[in-house]
């Protein structure tokens, strides 16, 4: 799938050396447009099955802050829906703009969000390891909720709460028992899916992406605090604010988006 080799500085700013990358043909984010996208009744259900128990840390990694889960054993997975094998949750984490007009990776018909989360899974089937399954076709699932400001979102708060812990690039602070759920919409049975690649460095095509058509609702005093990060580091004298950490959009080509609902 890796056709052309570009610079990823010209990919985008936040990553500052530049690095040969692939740049293929099933780049993500996208923007799905809906009257071309394509219901498929052969789309099943997600069934998701997470164990707050394998929650372990939260990590500044200075693109983002990762709730990190343990991956060593099947507890915490996802199948289902376009997926034929099962996949395993290792971390989820958002990206999010400097304020509420943009901020998501993803768009529907142009429209952008304040903020998207991203589980992220590993398909635990036929690889033993995310390092082993990020080369693969089918090696990674991710879902993408999107976040609209609105009322506090209850299961969000724990987290929240914990952030200031992590407010430099490379703090890592313990966090256990969250169920990562809470976080989902109610209805996760409508969602579109297309075949992608991680939106940050590597940026390896390994993704079956599944965008959940239901947004949450989290507060604007809840995203203040996603804004209050910093991408620099403790020793850094400019401090530089965790926000716009999205990718720009990439191009279709040629792909289908396919939906689960009419
Ligand atoms: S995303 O969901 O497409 N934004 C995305 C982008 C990059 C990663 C994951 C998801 N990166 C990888 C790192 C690995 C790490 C893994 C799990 O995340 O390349 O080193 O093990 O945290
Ligand atoms: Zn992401």
């Amino acid at each position: 799938a890796c056709s052309s080799k570009l610079l990823l500085s010209q990919v985008h700013p936040m990553w500052q050396e530049p690095l040969a990358i692939p740049g293929g043909d099933r780049q993500s984010p996208i923007d799905i447009v809906v009257r071309k996208s394509v219901f498929d009744p052969q789309l099943k259900p997600l069934k998701v099955q997470y164990d707050p128990r394998t929650c372990q840390q939260i990590w500044n990694n200075g693109y983002s802050f990762l709730v990190e889960y343990n991956d060593t054993t099947d507890k915490s997975t996802l199948k289902g829906g376009p997926l034929e094998d099962q996949f395993r949750l290792c971390q989820f984490h958002f990206h999010w703009g400097e304020n509420n007009t943009w901020g998501s990776e993803h768009s529907i018909d142009r429209h952008l969000y304040p903020a998207e989360l991203h589980l992220v899974h590993w398909n635990s089937d036929k690889y033993s390891l995310f390092e082993e399954a990020v080369i693969e076709d089918n090696g990674l699932a991710v879902i993408a909720v999107f976040l609209k400001v609105g009322k506090r979102h209850e299961g969000l708060q724990k987290l929240v709460d914990a952030l200031p812990a992590v407010r430099h690039k490379d703090s890592v602070v313990e966090f256990t028992k969250f169920d990562p759920a809470c976080l989902l919409p109610e209805n996760i049975d409508d969602y579109w899916t297309y075949a992608g690649s991680l939106t940050t460095p590597p940026l390896t095509e390994a993704v079956t992406w599944m965008v959940m058509k239901q947004h949450i609702e989290v507060s604007h005093d809840q995203l203040a605090v996603f804004r209050s990060l910093l991408f620099t580091s403790a020793e850094e004298q400019q401090q530089r604010s965790m926000v716009n950490n999205f990718r720009v959009q990439q191009a279709l080509k040629g792909r289908t988006v396919r939906s689960s609902f009419t």
